[in-house]
């Protein structure tokens, strides 16, 4: 079904093609697919790139990294979890979802389950009403990230674990999580599967064998008519993605997304890689916060995952309260700001491009498309070129860079099997990379030292078939950043007034307060005046920048008043936000007391560019 559904768009992309170039002599189409192609799902999977991996259960109250499965459910007692504290942190740091452990090795099911009484309505947390499943999942929602879940097949509490009895109650759980909690946009399984275990107080040891016990087949049959989005990872190569082979966080180079390469039995699985961004443990653990990774630790792992073509899975642990530890906040937001550096700026967009040929001669396949911007679009030759063929770009003037970027249009499978970059310097081309082979989603080639050039060429030594290049950047490797640099988002240590009062007479102030990162407030006035509803107390605000790149009108300073009925006003606090242009993150602003008042007004005395005054959220702090 999603095959058929995939031929269609195909098709369409076809028939956009002859309507292009109908006033050709002749009609070009596009290439034919070169082996097994990434249905819609699998690409818009890795166009995510990255995203969180949130271990939290019963082993952050244990120490444990794997639970016996004889644990008390009455252990998990978090003193404070807050699923809106970690989920702005990942999407702060770019991230485009979060998987969380929903069931672990340990069987304790972090929702109120009918599959088995080991489950969180037996915890004295919430009164036995708690379901941290539903709260991840609905923030998610708010905050415009994808949810996914994991969910361990082994299972060292069930009394049935390795007997069929067991399958009955894994499917189950498999049918409330991708039934009651929205879309799942990935399902994980675990390779780790058998062992010593409690096994309802038999304690013993159960041996499985994975493919026949599990019968895997199955599993993707029902998901797939639960959720058909959601992408399966694991389930011994029948489902849409792979483990990338450590749990380092990186994956092997060459990367390609085939299983079965050019056989009948090709298949297209995607690999993603997996690590845990503190090296106590997947899951929390005392004293954890020295054994952090640092930002340029993780800038490499994302090279070597990412940068390779797979998937990075990122795991932040939560504590005992609920929430991720502060280093580990620090660290990631560091990351995450070296991240958005690194892309930033491409210095060939937009650029002049030639090539050895074009398919057709026709402009929807020259080499111009590979400096477009855009990731559907490419240059391609003729059908039967598929070795030392070349594009050329040219820069309107000289740009220093160190990582080249390039993408391959994958929906028609992935190609290229070798590659070399040129660049031209001091009159003479110069080989500046020689050892490219794989490129697929995306390879992000770190070169040895940065290299001043207006000319680059890019050689395709060795194809599959016809090269389908589209994109080719050219990046700068960000500076270190570290981790105090970049503090962790506010929330996570601040506690903020409740909006729910507030009222403006300015037009869409309120999105300055929907708390939604992504919308904001702009005005060609100065000033933004709330009225808090009520008197309140409170003894700082919070300022955060708008999000989208734009400095038009983003203040950098400020003047704060605050009144008690809207007409005599006083000034609580004026001054700048420091480095927003580069790093806009939330900027705190605390008084030197504490202050009471019914109306705030928050003065925009200048703006990066341009006037006026603009706002994604304004909070003012408890
Ligand atoms: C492994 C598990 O055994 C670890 O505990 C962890 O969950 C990791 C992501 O996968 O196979
Ligand atoms: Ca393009």
């Amino acid at each position: 079904m999603i095959r058929s559904r995939l031929h269609i768009v195909l098709g369409a992309i076809n028939i956009v093609a002859c309507a292009l170039v109908a006033w050709g002599d002749s009609i070009t189409s596009a290439p034919a697919p070169c082996g097994a192609v990434p249905t819609d799902q699998q690409v818009n999977w890795l166009r995510m790139e990255w995203y969180a991996f949130v271990h939290f259960g019963i082993n952050t109250y244990t120490g444990k990294e794997w639970g016996y499965g004889d644990e008390a459910p009455s252990l998990f007692v978090p003193s404070d979890f807050n699923a809106e504290i970690a989920v702005k942190a990942f999407k702060q740091a770019g991230m485009a979802g979060m998987i969380y452990t929903a069931k672990h090795h340990d069987g304790f099911c972090l929702w109120p389950t009918k599959s088995t009484k080991h489950n969180i309505t037996k915890s004295p947390w919430r009164h036995g009403k708690g379901d941290v499943v539903a709260e991840f999942s609905k923030v998610c929602k708010k905050y415009g990230l994808k949810f996914g879940t994991y969910l361990s097949p082994w299972d060292r509490n069930n009394a049935e674990y390795g007997q069929p009895g067991y399958l009955k109650v894994y499917e189950r759980q498999i049918r409330e999580l991708l039934t009651n909690y929205g879309p799942i946009f990935e399902i994980w399984f675990d390779g780790a599967n058998g062992g010593d275990g409690y096994y309802g107080g038999a304690k013993e040891v159960r041996k499985i064998s994975g493919e026949s016990y599990y019968n895997f087949p199955r599993i993707v049959k029902l998901i797939r008519s639960l959720q058909p989005d959601c992408i399966i990872w694991g389930a011994n190569k029948n489902g849409d993605v792979q483990w990338g082979g450590s749990e380092r966080g990186f994956v092997k180079y060459p990367c390609w997304n085939l299983v079965n390469m050019d056989s009948p039995l090709e298949k297209w699985i995607s690999l993603e890689a997996d690590t845990t961004i503190n090296h106590a443990g997947w899951f929390w653990h005392e004293g954890q916060a020295s054994k952090v990774k640092s930002p340029g630790q993780l800038m490499k792992v994302y090279m070597e995952s990412v940068g390779r073509g797979a998937n990075l899975i990122l795991n932040v642990a939560l504590d005992r309260r609920g929430q991720p530890d502060a280093a580990d906040l620090a660290s990631l937001q560091a990351f995450g700001e070296m991240r958005r550096r690194l892309l930033a700026k491409d210095y060939a967009l937009g650029a002049s491009a030639t090539a050895s040929e074009v398919r057709g001669d026709v402009e929807q396949f020259s080499a111009k498309k590979v400096t477009d911007g855009n990731i559907e679009t490419y240059w391609c030759p003729e059908d039967n070129t598929t070795k030392n063929c070349w594009i050329e770009i040219k820069l309107n003037k000289p740009a220093t860079f160190d990582v080249v970027r390039l993408r391959e249009q994958i929906r028609l499978g992935q190609r290229v099997k070798k590659f070399r970059i040129e660049a031209f310097v001091n009159g003479a081309w110069q080989s500046i990379d020689d050892s490219g082979e794989t490129i697929g989603n995306q390879v992000l080639r770190h070169l040895s030292q940065p290299v001043t050039t207006d000319c680059v060429r890019l050689t395709i030594v060795d194809a599959r078939a016809c090269p389908c290049i589209s994109e080719f950047s050219l990046l700068r490797y960000p500076d270190e950043i570290s981790p105090n640099d970049a503090p962790a988002p506010s929330a996570g240590e601040m506690s903020y007034l409740s909006t729910d009062k507030w009222t403006s007479n300015m037009k869409e102030a309120k999105k300055a307060w929907d708390g939604d990162d992504s919308t904001y407030w702009q005005s060609k006035k100065d000033r933004l005046v709330i009225d808090l509803g009520e008197e309140c107390q409170f003894s700082g605000f919070c300022y955060l920048p708008k999000q989208n790149n734009d400095h038009q009108s983003m203040t950098d300073r400020y003047r704060f008043e605050i009144s008690m009925d809207g007409k005599k006003w006083k000034e609580v606090a004026s001054g700048e936000f420091p480095n927003i242009r580069a790093n806009p993150i939330r900027q705190n602003v605390t008084f030197p007391q504490s202050v009471r008042a019914r109306f705030v007004r928050f003065i925009g005395t200048s703006s990066l560019e341009g006037s006026g005054i603009s706002a994604a959220e304004l909070n003012l702090i408890k």
